[in-house]
């Protein structure tokens, strides 16, 4: 067994945990009474109802009720409404709500190794993203969320990242210099953004439209789907096509609320959160192009990034990554990379 996965077996190999299907469910408590119960599950995202996530969260609602018969009801809430993605998650882990489905990226202050998604410049195309996601290293990340009173159901797509600002477009790693953009609260964000020359800002996603509007900041980045539905298009006139990140998004249940339930309502939970989550993949992809469309018809000036470009801007932050392999298990990094290459040479 390679060593990265033996750290991260043995990190939650409790006495008495049966990890199923990959997703680090622990044996369950279960229901003494089995089958189904009468339940509310409080899910919440920080992204609006109309954003593929948000379409999606109504399909994993549809599917539950329809696989309980009724019985296990699930209220939604969007745009960050019970908080954003940290406060969130952390009402998971205090049995205060039972779902969320943030980007990996913020919690890399609580699981480190979540920061090689963060990594510029790693995946060409959604399908090698899934081959690392659903495969052996998705899994075994999933493995190390029960410790931290965490159940992962697998990963959605938030998707590839691209760069708005308000001052000028984006073609060329020089462009970068000076820029004020705002991050998410992760490390190799801000430092590979340092390096590139930028000035990071970090902050949470339910505060990117004001600092933008009061140009606290002069710009973002977020995939094509997001730029739309957050309407960042009316305070930002140039989008640079960088795809620079593919950020995951990762389906949590709190543990309490799992280990209550039966192992039925169990499968009910991780069917309709896997099934739900082929859709809005799917769903994602197809907005993106037409995201692109609307935000062109919208005025945004949106420019390509030549392929010499982009491996300049990897070349540039090659350090910032080769710093955080070392942090995150360069076992692992390496189990990533051999994945992406068997996907790309399918
Ligand atoms: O809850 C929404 C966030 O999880 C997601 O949009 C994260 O991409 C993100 C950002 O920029 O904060």
């Amino acid at each position: 067994m390679k060593n990265w996965v033996k750290k991260l077996a043995i990190g939650v190999a409790l006495p008495g945990m049966l990890i199923l299907g990959g997703c680090g469910a622990t044996k369950t408590g279960g229901s003494e009474k089995g089958g189904i119960q009468e339940r509310t599950i409080k899910a919440g995202i920080g992204l609006n109802e109309d954003h593929p996530e948000g379409q999606g969260l109504k399909k994993f609602k549809e599917l539950v009720e329809k696989k309980s018969g009724g019985k296990m009801k699930v209220q939604n809430f969007y745009s960050a409404t019970l908080g954003d993605d940290q406060k969130m998650t952390e009402a998971l882990q205090g049995g205060l709500q039972e779902v969320t489905i943030p980007s990996t990226s913020p919690l890399v202050g609580m699981i480190k190794e979540y920061g090689i998604f963060d990594f510029p410049f790693v995946f060409n195309t959604e399908e090698e993203a899934y081959s690392v996601l659903d495969g052996k290293v998705g899994k075994e990340l999933l493995k190390k969320l029960p410790e931290h009173k965490l159940i992962g159901l697998g990963y959605w797509e938030n998707g590839f990242r691209n760069l708005t600002n308000s001052k000028h477009p984006v073609k060329t790693a020089e462009d970068f210099k000076g820029l004020k953009i705002r991050t998410m609260q992760n490390e190799v964000h801000l430092d590979a953004f340092k390096k590139l020359g930028a000035n990071p800002s970090p902050m949470a996603f339910s505060e990117v439209f004001t600092a933008l509007e009061g140009k606290t900041v002069d710009g973002q980045e977020n995939p094509l789907a997001t730029i739309k539905s957050s309407k960042y298009n009316e305070v930002q006139p140039y989008l640079s096509m960088t795809k620079h990140v593919y950020t995951p998004f990762v389906f949590l249940v709190s543990k309490q609320f799992w280990d209550k339930l039966s192992k039925e309502e169990q499968k009910i939970m991780r069917d309709s959160a896997q099934e739900a989550g082929k859709y809005q993949r799917d769903l994602n992809r197809k907005e993106n192009e037409k995201a692109l469309e609307d935000l062109k018809k919208a005025g945004m000036k949106v420019n390509e990034v030549s392929d010499a470009e982009k491996e300049k801007m990897k070349e540039i932050v090659k350090p910032v990554t080769d710093k955080y392999a070392k942090k995150f298990g360069q076992d692992l990094v390496d189990e990533m990379m051999s994945e992406v290459e068997k996907a790309r040479k399918k």
